[in-house]
């Protein structure tokens, strides 16, 4: 493993590793975040056209088709030759979806949507985020503000995009970020449908969950997704950051051709499961420390 994948994978912890600086550590991630990779197809109209370290997907129709994520701001060139390397064209994206409205999601989508005339699509709550370009609680940080993208159309839990026969269906699972939307869909595999989620992320990562928090609510916000997360059970995860699924791992054993490796019922469990220790763990230790603080 490269090590910047050993402290991106830090990173969506909670910390960074003791002995390197902050800024050595923020180096390094974001050099991974902006490291190409070669587009593929993950299953069916499904196809990977985000860079080495953050997630972008293509999901193709006759009727044109869907992006959910760019990258940062700076990487939005590779995403854009990824799609055309596949034979897809920008100009037939017809939505752009965004999961959650941070700066290593939402850099490329002002200048798709412009681009292409896509509607842009994201959860209510991270409309005013996505259209101001700010972190929520850091409004004044400028290393995490993006070119503001205005939000045409703002989902709630249970929302559909239709297009050429596919459906996405939007479900609420907030906390990461207020308006953190994670989208369900099916999949051919041969004969069988598979169930996909593109999941938002419940990670803490840069989110203050005590004291000034980042948005009112927040605990209980990630608690809802928490349980959420226990009532469904798809067949295929897929995440804003590649390590969340082990993508590398994955598509390493595509070329061997079937079973998928992307089809792995009850990890997306698992890693909600994990994720819900690391939020304890992650609160806990916030907690504790706006207690000596004091
Ligand atoms: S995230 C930064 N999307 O929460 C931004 O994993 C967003 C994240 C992590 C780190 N950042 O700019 O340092
Ligand atoms: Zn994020």
């Amino acid at each position: 493993m490269k090590r910047s994948m050993v402290v991106v994978a830090g990173m969506l912890l909670v910390t960074p590793a003791a002995a390197q600086s902050l800024s050595d550590f923020m180096r390094d991630m974001i050099k991974h975040w902006n490291t190409p990779t070669e587009p593929f197809k993950v299953i069916d109209n499904i196809y990977y056209v985000g860079t080495d370290g953050l997630a972008s997907y293509l999901v193709t129709t006759p009727q044109g088709h869907i992006l959910i994520d760019t990258a940062m701001p700076e990487a939005t060139g590779q995403i854009e030759g990824s799609i055309a390397k596949l034979g897809f064209k920008v100009a037939d994206i017809k939505y752009i979806i965004n999961t959650h409205a941070h700066i290593d999601h939402t850099g490329g989508l002002a200048q798709i949507k412009q681009e292409s005339g896509a509607q842009m699509v994201a959860g209510a709550k991270d409309q005013p985020l996505l259209e101001g370009g700010y972190y929520p609680g850091r409004e004044e940080e400028k290393h995490l503000m993006f070119p503001p993208v205005k939000v045409d159309r703002a989902v709630h839990e249970g929302d559909t995009i239709q297009l050429g026969g596919v459906t996405l269906t939007a479900h609420e699972t907030p906390g990461h970020s207020p308006g953190c939307t994670s989208w369900t869909t099916t999949v051919k595999d041969g004969e069988a449908t598979r169930s996909v989620i593109f999941f938002c992320s419940a990670t803490v990562a840069l989110n203050r969950l005590v004291g000034r928090s980042t948005y009112p609510g927040i605990i209980d916000d990630y608690k809802k997704t928490f349980a959420w997360s226990k009532t469904v059970h798809p067949d295929i995860l897929l995440a804003p950051h590649p390590e969340m699924y082990d993508m590398a791992g994955k598509r390493a054993k595509i070329a061997a051709g079937a079973p998928n490796p992307f089809v792995k019922p009850g990890e997306f469990n698992a890693y909600l499961d994990k994720l819900e220790t690391q939020f304890a763990d992650g609160l806990a230790k916030q907690t504790a420390a706006a207690g000596a603080a004091k």
